[in-house]
């Protein structure tokens, strides 16, 4: 069960932060909207919801996830990849403080973005990234390893973060799309497969009794929901525009 859960809000500089997607410029009174009903129903789903202010100065600091790992017994600070975004962690770490004692950090030239790690009970994964360097997983590895925890790391191909492809939704089952829906990694899944039209919706969270997925996928709403998962579906369109999908903003723990 997820307690609490850590979320940033965008700023009005939302609209000039990093992107590789073709979708236009974010209207910012949509995002505004859409991240609202982001956090109500962070609320529904029945976790403490820690809202930092926005910061201007930095554009993609509401994709909070980038920038910190943290599990029921500690907290790792990253070192996000992209030069824009590595001091959004500054504004983390007080907060993070807060609910932690043990705090590990991703140091030097390793540089890590929390969008690539899954973690599924005692396993993460770690994505090797545009952003996710071989020396930033490795550092990753031996401080989740010497909490008693397992990691792989996954060189990716296509996806732009591990996470874009993939979610755990509990009872050892894997949404997955692309290049996962037959990498040996995940073999031990019982997997839900996300065909290349629906790739979006791969990147779905579970929040205790409750499924979070984008609006505009009903064969992954009817997949979940055959399966006995409640779901909400979210407008992600302004978020989307930006690189960002539903786990980006918020750290559940
Ligand atoms: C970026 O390029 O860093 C942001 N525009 C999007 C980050 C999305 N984060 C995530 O997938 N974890």
């Amino acid at each position: 069960m997820f307690k609490n859960v850590i979320v940033k809000n965008p700023g009005n500089s939302f609209i000039n932060g990093l992107t590789t997607s073709d979708l236009g410029k974010p209207i910012l009174k949509k995002l505004f909207e859409q991240y609202e009903k982001y956090v109500e129903a962070l609320k529904k789903c029945g976790v403490e919801v820690t809202q930092l202010p926005a910061n201007e100065a930095f554009p993609d600091s509401t994709f909070v996830e980038d920038t910190a790992v943290l599990t029921s017994e500690f907290a790792i600070i990253s070192n996000p990849g992209a030069e824009a975004r590595n001091r959004e962690i500054e504004d983390i770490e007080p907060a993070v403080k807060q609910f932690y004692d043990k705090i590990y950090y991703i140091k030097g030239s390793g540089k890590l973005d929390g969008g690539d790690v899954l973690q599924a009970e005692k396993k993460f994964y770690v994505g090797i990234s545009d952003r996710t360097n071989e020396e930033g997983a490795q550092q990753f590895k031996e401080i989740v390893e010497q909490e008693g925890y397992e990691a792989t790391i996954i060189p990716l191909k296509e996806f732009f973060h591990l996470k874009t492809g993939i979610a755990y939704v509990g009872q050892n089952r894997m949404v997955v799309a692309g290049e996962f829906i037959d990498h040996p990694a995940f073999e031990s899944y019982e997997k839900i497969i996300i065909p290349k039209e629906d790739e979006y919706s791969a990147n779905c969270i579970q929040v205790n009794d409750y499924v979070i997925i984008p609006a505009g996928y009903p064969a992954t709403n009817q997949k979940l929901h055959d399966l006995g998962y409640q779901t909400i579906e979210l407008e992600m369109s302004e978020f989307r525009k930006h690189d960002g999908g539903l786990s980006c903003l918020s750290l559940r723990f």
